[in-house]
């Protein structure tokens, strides 16, 4: 479809119930917001909506967790995202939530109309109930193990550890998370969605028209959903949290979140039409809007094959495209909520964002920081295959790239214009262009078409590719025609000027047009330079893209400011730290509890035990072995001869304290030099808690020699 009337752009809908990582965001968020930003400076008409995702058993599950209410999670969890969105500058419409009554109302008739229409069918099954909390049990509230890879982390609709998607059928030894107890089966009645008789349009829809625009990957996993056969899915369960069933006879059943979270997309759009006095409904209905859905590789199926069947019969336009990244891992690893190895966008704000002393809207400062970000995740976005953030990579990434290519680009030509031409934009004489002027003239009309074409197919790594790679030429074509070699000759030769105004002409137009192609990533830095150009937002807009007028002759220019800093080895190393650190408070509780199982040493047979000759021993002499702190030398009388004893016992007793006392001595463990003392055995002590040390002793007085057994 190209150029459409409008454009509906969305990015799914993340869950309220956590703080979302840097892997969704490479996935969803900022693809999205590169799309948009880019289609805003066409100036076409497009709205980008977005919102929290409030229902599903995630919510009440993660209120349990944290001992309070699913509205006060929602609450919680919905602010904290929109926050970080915006403090990435992710430029939605609206941030919506599927809380608000608009979002239940448009479901529910989202619903009825699909059920009133005969296109739900009802189907009565035994499902999973809790006898002990009287209450069926979906999906996440029933563990059990994996029946593909045996893991006991498996739940009723998805193994944690394998991934398969499962029912809660396919548990092995099912439990419920609710009581621990195991549940019974009893009858219910579910509306479901019969997805096979939409078998020949999906295939038609996907496999023919679309298999050459959508992304191999997308296609791959359609095909395989199709060919696997469609079964009817439920679109309703029995909970008590979500968006009631508008049916008399479905009490206590809500709409299924999956039915419920692609309709946010509508409601949000409603409510955003709302708030702007605008029509809401071309945006779903017009054949000419290009519905465009940015989701993460989880959430393909949701987005190709279930919501399409519900907006076909719901008589609604269909997505042009489902652009879906695959995984980001963290240094080697996938990332992951549970185990605490992730980067969540709330860190790196703090961590990097916020700490600069400069606001976010001026060069340097925050904004530099979220530009950073952005940078490196389009740079290593996962857009045919998982990829992996390396926080080296991430440095090397802002430091070759950010900084030295581009950022030292504009700051050169910026330090050379004010030295070489009194802060103005020269004059450019066409008379005298050299062939290197004339290849860098092409090198900037061309990059629109090619940054264009790569950002309408959705690859927007190779699109910020070019875009660098162009600023890489204005270095190359600077080191080329050293003006500042030039301008050495100006006294001889006063004609030379010429040449210098027109190196730095075309270095400022260069510069002019990489913060149009640069805007749509790395908003924060356009406005940078839109502010040492001293020019508005129009200069932006993509029509002015390619052209060689921007700065107009003799336009006085600001100073130049540094666009981006360093990353320091220290910055980094420190994260790498807190990274493992974060995974090893972790893995903790389980050292504890291995802690409590080592309490006893491994099991061993009498044999061994009898090894061991223990007697009573009087010790006779006490004192301090010479520069060992903790070491004592004893005497000890076992009746058939003394032995000399080192004990390591003198931070918990005086020498004098325990000259004639008895105590349990292991008689026949091997001789061991200690400060060049001979030691024959050991004498045996009872540790307490607090690491306090008693001497092991017989009740009352025995004769030194005594067997101990
Ligand atoms: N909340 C799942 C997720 O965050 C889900 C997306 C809804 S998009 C309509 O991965
Ligand atoms: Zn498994």
């Amino acid at each position: 479809m190209t150029n459409p009337k409008r454009y509906l752009v969305t990015s799914a809908l993340p869950y309220a119930n956590g703080l979302k990582h840097v892997g969704h965001l490479a996935g969803a968020y900022i693809p999205a917001d590169i799309y948009v930003r880019y289609l805003r400076a066409q100036k076409r008409d497009v709205v980008f909506v977005c919102g929290s995702d409030e229902h599903g058993t995630a919510i009440p599950i993660q209120a349990t967790k944290e001992g309070t209410t699913p509205r006060a999670i929602i609450d919680k969890y919905h602010e904290a995202m929109k926050q970080d969105f915006e403090d990435l500058s992710m430029s939605f419409d609206i941030y919506h939530r599927t809380s608000e009554p608009i979002h239940h109302e448009t479901a529910q008739e989202f619903f009825t109309r699909l059920n009133d229409a005969g296109e739900l069918e009802t189907k009565e099954t035994e499902q999973y109930f809790d006898e002990e909390a009287k209450t069926f049990l979906a999906d996440r509230y029933i563990k059990g193990t994996c029946p593909n890879c045996g893991s006991d982390r498996a739940f009723g609709d998805q193994c944690e550890t394998c991934g398969r998607t499962l029912s809660p059928d396919e548990l092995i030894n099912p439990v419920s998370t609710l009581s621990g107890k195991t549940p019974i089966k009893k009858k219910t009645t579910h509306w479901y969605l019969p997805l096979g008789k939409h078998e020949q349009f999906l295939r038609e829809w996907i496999l023919e028209q679309h298999k050459d625009d959508w992304r191999a990957t997308v296609v791959g996993q359609c095909k395989s959903w199709i060919e696997g056969g469609l079964q009817s899915r439920a679109v309703t369960r029995d909970l008590d949290w979500g968006v009631k069933v508008p049916l008399k006879e479905a009490k206590g059943k809500v709409l299924y979140v999956w039915f419920d979270a692609p309709i946010g997309y509508i409601s949000a759009t409603k409510q955003w039409a709302i708030d702007n006095k605008k029509d809401w409904k071309p945006y779903w209905q017009d054949k000419d809007t290009k519905l465009v859905h940015f989701v993460g590789k989880d959430n393909i199926v949701f987005h190709c094959i279930i919501f399409p069947v519900m907006l076909k019969l719901h008589g609604d336009i269909l997505p042009e495209n489902v652009p879906a990244n695959e995984f980001l891992n963290l240094e080697g690893d996938k990332m992951s909520t549970s185990r605490n190895w992730k980067l969540d966008m709330r860190d790196y704000i703090n961590d990097f964002v916020k700490k600069e002393n400069l606001p976010t809207g001026q060069a340097g400062g925050g904004g530099q920081c979220v530009d950073m970000l952005r940078y490196y995740l389009t740079q290593i976005a996962p857009e045919t295959k998982d990829s992996e953030f390396m926080w080296k990579g991430f440095q090397d990434a802002v430091n070759s790239e950010l900084v030295s290519i581009f950022g030292n680009f504009v700051n050169r030509t910026w330090v050379l214009m004010h030295k070489l031409c009194g802060g103005k934009v020269p004059t450019l004489h066409t008379g005298i262009l050299d062939d290197n002027d004339k290849i860098l003239i092409g090198e900037i009309e061309n990059a629109k078409a090619k940054i264009e074409t790569l950002l309408e197919q959705y690859k927007f790594r190779e699109a910020l590719y070019e875009v660098i790679d162009l600023s890489r030429k204005g270095n190359q074509y600077m080191q080329k025609k050293e003006p500042w070699i030039v301008a050495k000759k100006l006294a001889e030769n006063p004609e030379a000027q010429k040449s210098i105004d027109n190196t730095m002409y075309l270095c400022l137009q260069l510069t002019a047009n990489l913060a149009i192609f640069i805007n749509p990533f790395l908003p924060n830095t356009a406005k940078s330079m839109l502010h040492m150009m001293k020019v508005v937002d129009k200069l932006l807009d993509w029509e002015n893209a390619g052209k060689l007028k921007l700065l107009s002759t003799g336009y006085s220019l600001r100073e130049p400011q540094l666009l981006f800093r360093k990353i320091e080895d220290t910055e980094v190393n420190e994260q790498i730290e807190k990274l493992k650190t974060g995974l090893k408070k972790m893995e903790e509780p389980k050292k504890e509890e291995t802690k409590t199982k080592s309490i006893v040493k491994p099991e061993i047979q009498f044999d061994d035990f009898s090894k061991i000759d223990l007697k009573v021993g009087t010790i006779i002499s006490a004192e301090k072995v010479e520069k060992a702190d903790k070491l004592l030398k004893l005497s000890v009388d076992l009746g058939f001869e003394t032995r000399t004893i080192i004990s390591g016992i003198a931070l918990h007793f005086k020498p004098e304290d325990i000259i004639g006392k008895q105590v349990t001595v292991v008689t026949n463990l091997a001789p061991r030099k200690m400060r060049g003392i001979e030691s024959n055995g050991m004498i045996l002590t009872a540790e307490d808690k607090d690491g306090k040390l008693q001497l092991l002793k017989p009740e009352n007085l025995v004769s030194p020699g005594s067997n101990v057994s």
